[in-house]
């Protein structure tokens, strides 16, 4: 039977990507997101590709909204074995003296809360398949600070918290935990969304880098972490651009 990925915050970058490249491994995946118009289009590219994935509009910062993807996954047609927790994003980055509460606020509840709610509704599902895999996309921003990044990195590290404290709790269930912590990757949306639609500001962060990861990059690596052998957790991943060899140490020409 074919075995369900759950992948939160598939209508763009990443989350796509993820979508996109666990149905072509084989699984039927249910791509969640608020945007109901992008799920549609992705699910039909996956379909017109050979894939199964079925589209479930949820809002990872409201209860109701994700016990409504558990309920879609009860209905999935084959035992859930994967959920992919990607949902997330920025706001800001101003000093800590001046950061917005809203956007602090936004911050941790889609990346944290969002992780904790998503995580609690399909862990029932994910155990009883007898060999299920949770993903936290956090971030390199979950292991290190930067200036102006003080609300991003808090709920970053409050994810990287989660997904070592999951490990832990869940040691001996049939249960793995894996932590994906992407640097630098140019999607389309993860800056606007930051500078509030600032497109010249969102470009700036990728100015002169010589290959930033895409999202493709960082699907491969939560497909390869996922196809592993059951008794085989890796931990975590840290991936970065090779022209990024740590935070603040970015490469750029020109
Ligand atoms: C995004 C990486 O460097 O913008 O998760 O914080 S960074």
């Amino acid at each position: 039977m074919t075995s369900v990925a759950i992948v939160t915050g598939a209508s763009s970058g990443i989350g796509a990507a993820t979508a996109r490249r666990l149905a072509a491994e084989g699984f039927h995946v249910l791509a969640a997101a608020r945007r109901a118009d992008r799920l549609a289009d992705l699910v039909a590219e996956i379909a017109a590709n050979g894939g199964q994935a079925t589209a479930v509009t949820c809002d990872v910062t409201s209860d109701e909204s994700v016990a409504g993807l558990a309920e879609a996954a009860a209905q999935a047609p084959g035992p859930v074995t994967l959920l992919v927790n990607n949902a997330g994003g920025a706001r800001g980055l101003d000093p800590v003296e001046s950061g917005s509460i809203g956007d602090w606020q936004w911050m941790y509840d889609v990346n944290v809360l969002g992780t904790l709610r998503v995580t609690q509704a399909l862990l029932p599902a994910l155990e009883a398949s007898g060999a299920g895999t949770i993903v936290v996309v956090s971030s390199t921003a979950g292991l290190t600070v930067y200036e102006g990044g003080g609300g991003y990195t808090a709920a970053k590290h409050a994810q990287t918290a989660i997904a070592g404290t999951l490990r832990l709790e869940l040691c001996g269930r049939p249960l793995r935990v894996i932590e994906i912590d992407p640097g630098m990757v140019r999607t389309d949306e993860f800056g606007l969304v930051r500078f509030d639609g600032d497109a010249d500001r969102a470009a700036a962060v990728y100015a002169g880098v010589p290959g930033p990861l895409v999202a493709e990059d960082v699907a491969d690596c939560i497909a390869w972490c996922a196809t592993r052998p059951e008794h085989v957790n890796v931990d975590r991943l840290v991936v970065r651009p090779r022209a990024q060899a740590a935070q603040h140490k970015v490469h750029r020409v020109g």
